[in-house]
């Protein structure tokens, strides 16, 4: 396939970037973390959706390299962000991973070595993971994860709510963030099925001692309610899009 090779090339010869979208404590308004979000831009300038070259990367094996590329840029970052700082800036990276990356990869490994590389403390990092990976190894998951959480990472589930995995699974795992899907935000104040899914997951959190993320948050209007319901965190346009790294380290400086 041509994209393969173009994505091999691409991950080679630093066409691919990550973008950083703030993460919000909802009550203050203040950065909390960014979520690093990869960006592929050709050599003819034309950007590529991770929604694209994604499952590309899993199905060809490359999401390997992506993943460790993407792993080592996200602390290299948090290490140059400091260095301006003058100190700890203050912020997380959270740093998505997929399931395949997590079954075909030693991730706890890899964020070792990126910690050790550049100095940064594993308690500066994220780890975001989906439900399918849970489903697709469940015991390999669960070491990756506790390894994770030995180098003081958070650990956040990702897009909580649309998987298919069965519940038990938080109880298990160390967890410490869910994520509750954009598509039970979007529209939940006109829609009373929303806002209770959104409640339950809520309640769900508390009762488990985890904090929550709501995504796509667009207007004010959204954040004010989900902080009125108990949600910790919140991401979404109304807050800030994907950034490239020289913005988002401006907008630390200007929002904290
Ligand atoms: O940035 P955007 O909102 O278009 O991202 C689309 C999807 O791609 C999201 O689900 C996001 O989790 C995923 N994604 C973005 N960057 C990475 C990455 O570095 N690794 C993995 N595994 N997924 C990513
Ligand atoms: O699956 P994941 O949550 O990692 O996906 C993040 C994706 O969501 C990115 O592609 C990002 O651009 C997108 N996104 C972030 N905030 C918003 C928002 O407020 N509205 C919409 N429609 N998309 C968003
Ligand atoms: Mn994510
Ligand atoms: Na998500």
């Amino acid at each position: 396939f041509a994209i393969e090779t173009e994505l091999r090339r691409a991950i080679e010869n630093g066409c691919m970037t990550l973008n950083f979208q703030p993460i919000c404590d909802l009550a203050s308004g203040r950065i909390t973390s960014f979520e690093a979000l990869a960006r592929w831009t050709t050599e003819e300038g034309v950007a590529i959706s991770p929604n694209a070259f994604i499952p590309v990367a899993e199905e060809s094996g490359l999401i390997v390299p992506l993943g460790r590329w993407a792993i080592d840029e996200a602390a290299r970052t948090l290490a140059e962000w400091d260095a301006r700082a003058g100190g700890d800036c203050g912020v997380k990276i959270a740093v998505n991973l997929s399931a395949i990356q997590l079954q075909r990869d030693h991730i706890g490994t890899l964020v070792k070595a990126a910690i050790d590389r550049y100095g940064v403390a594993g308690s500066r990092f994220t780890l975001e993971l989906t439900e399918s990976a849970i489903v697709t190894d469940p015991d390999r998951i669960a070491r990756t994860m506790t390894a994770l959480k030995d180098l003081g990472t958070t650990l956040a589930m990702d897009d909580f709510g649309t998987g298919y995995s069965n519940l038990a699974y938080l109880q298990k795992l160390p967890i410490d963030v869910l994520k509750i899907d954009r598509s039970f935000v979007t529209g939940m104040l006109a829609d009373r099925d929303k806002i209770a899914i959104i409640r339950a997951i809520l309640s769900l959190a508390s009762a488990l001692g985890m904090q929550t993320t709501a995504e796509g948050i667009e207007t004010v209007e959204l954040a004010q309610t989900l902080a009125a319901l108990g949600c910790t965190y919140g991401q979404g346009y109304y807050y800030a899009r994907p950034l490239v790294g020289e913005d988002a380290f401006a907008l630390i400086g200007t929002r904290n």
